[in-house]
């Protein structure tokens, strides 16, 4: 039938995604090492086809992020009519948000501690890395408000975007029977942009194979040597939150099989990986949350571009360890309340960043400043942040994956039996 049909088209994106990493990353290592100081290879292939090739795939994902926020999130607010519910649910979201976040940052800076990854021997001289001021409160809640949201969409501002769709689409379900017609035609709307979303889908193994194979080719092993320390440590944390915090919150909170989630989130965590940006993965974290978990798309629209946004648990514990790491180098003894600022810095910074490749890089310079740490510090970890960009990217979707399951199953918009594949074959159309 179409349902075994679709579950093995989706089985082999799954593999040859991961066909198309391996092999990208295998050919790249081999070009650099067969060729190492080749201009050709550095010209055509590295800077020519293979950006070509994944620079389009990463764009063609991120095309859709604006418009699909947009409709899915119109859609999904006309649909929660009384506004008691958004004010649920969105404080909901942010207090779980948040709890996740301060989960992962304490981790951090507790481990970082215990490990103790860096040694005041590593002399850094003569970096330069400017850093910009982190945001205050006030100015993170004025700019939640576009003055222009057709500008707000032209630069991708997400949470002014996230903002006016949900009083557009509030409005709609005010306005009577003429409300359900604007109401259809967004939910068509949606529709057309989830095709796109599968059919984009289908050019994954190829973008994949050109973004890692450029990768392998441009970072060499060497980078890692110095700083492995480091790598390992937010390597192993991130891996804590994602495969032990996020399995134990979902089974406490919604009851729900972790092994389930934890099949089923793969394909949205190989994008993350691949792209290194929320947004661009944002797509396909909704495709996933609706059509294979099973969360109602009232929810999705609504917590998964805000998560995309505010959610960077995978951020905040490079953050976390970056600090205590740099804080090492330079002999710096850090206090309880200077942790205390990273933590609310960190998190205050994370709300106010889309998800883009780097911008945790951006952010830590701010949390660096506020607590009065040498911010060249961060030239000692640069080389191997693109590598942890991509994991962490991972982690940040799972956590807005997870955020989005537990709240659309307490609010009773979840279909438990798509969730567990229990439910009773579809008949073919
Ligand atoms: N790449 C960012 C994201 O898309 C995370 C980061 O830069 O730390 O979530």
């Amino acid at each position: 039938s179409t349902m075994s049909a679709t579950k093995t088209k989706k089985l082999g994106l799954t593999s040859k995604i991961i066909i198309g990493m391996f092999t990208g990353i295998i050919l790249g290592l081999l070009l650099r090492n067969l060729f190492p100081e080749s201009d050709f290879i550095k010209e055509y292939i590295t800077e020519g086809v293979l950006n070509v090739i994944g620079t389009i795939f990463i764009s063609s994902l991120k095309m859709l992020v604006v418009p699909l926020v947009f409709v899915s999130l119109v859609c999904g607010t006309c649909s929660l009519s009384e506004p008691s519910k958004v004010g649920r649910l969105g404080g909901k979201t942010i207090a779980f948000y948040l709890f996740t976040t301060a989960i992962a940052l304490s981790m951090a800076i507790l481990v970082a501690v215990a490990v103790h990854p860096g040694n005041a021997s590593m002399v850094v001289e003569g970096m330069q890395f400017d850093a910009k001021q982190a945001p205050s409160l006030s100015d993170v809640l004025i700019n939640l408000v576009p003055t222009n949201p057709l500008h707000a969409m032209s630069e991708g501002n997400m949470l002014q975007i996230i903002i006016f769709a949900v009083i557009f689409g509030f409005a709609i379900s005010h306005i009577g029977e003429r409300g359900a017609r604007v109401a259809a035609l967004f939910n068509d709307l949606n529709e057309v942009i989830m095709r796109v979303v599968t059919l984009i889908m289908q050019l994954a193994p190829y973008g994949v194979f050109a973004l890692m194979a450029k990768l392998a080719l441009t970072l060499g092993m060497e980078t890692f040597g110095s700083v492995v320390k480091y790598f390992f440590v937010v390597l192993g944390v991130l891996l804590i939150h994602a495969f032990v915090v996020y399995p134990t919150l979902l089974k406490l909170f919604s009851g729900l099989n972790p092994f389930t989630f934890i099949r089923k989130i793969r394909d949205v965590q190989l994008f993350a990986f691949s792209t290194a940006s929320s947004n661009a993965t944002l797509p396909v974290t909704i495709e996933t949350a609706e059509h294979r978990m099973g969360v109602d798309n009232k929810i999705a629209s609504f917590t998964l571009p805000l998560g995309a946004t505010i959610n960077m648990d995978g951020t905040a514990i490079m953050q976390g360890v970056a600090t205590v790491f740099i804080a090492q180098v330079f002999g710096i003894e850090l206090t309880i309340t200077d942790y205390a600022m990273v933590v609310i810095t960190a998190t205050l910074a994370s709300i106010g960043t889309a998800g883009v490749p780097g911008v945790g890089l951006i952010m830590l310079a701010m949390v660096l400043n506020q607590v009065g740490l040498p911010v060249e510090g961060i030239a000692l970890i640069i080389g191997v942040d693109r590598l942890l960009d991509m994991v962490r990217t991972a982690v940040n979707v799972t956590g807005d994956t997870v955020a989005t399951v537990v709240i659309a199953k307490s609010e009773g918009e979840f279909d438990e039996a798509l969730f567990n594949d229990t439910q009773a074959g579809k008949v073919a159309p």
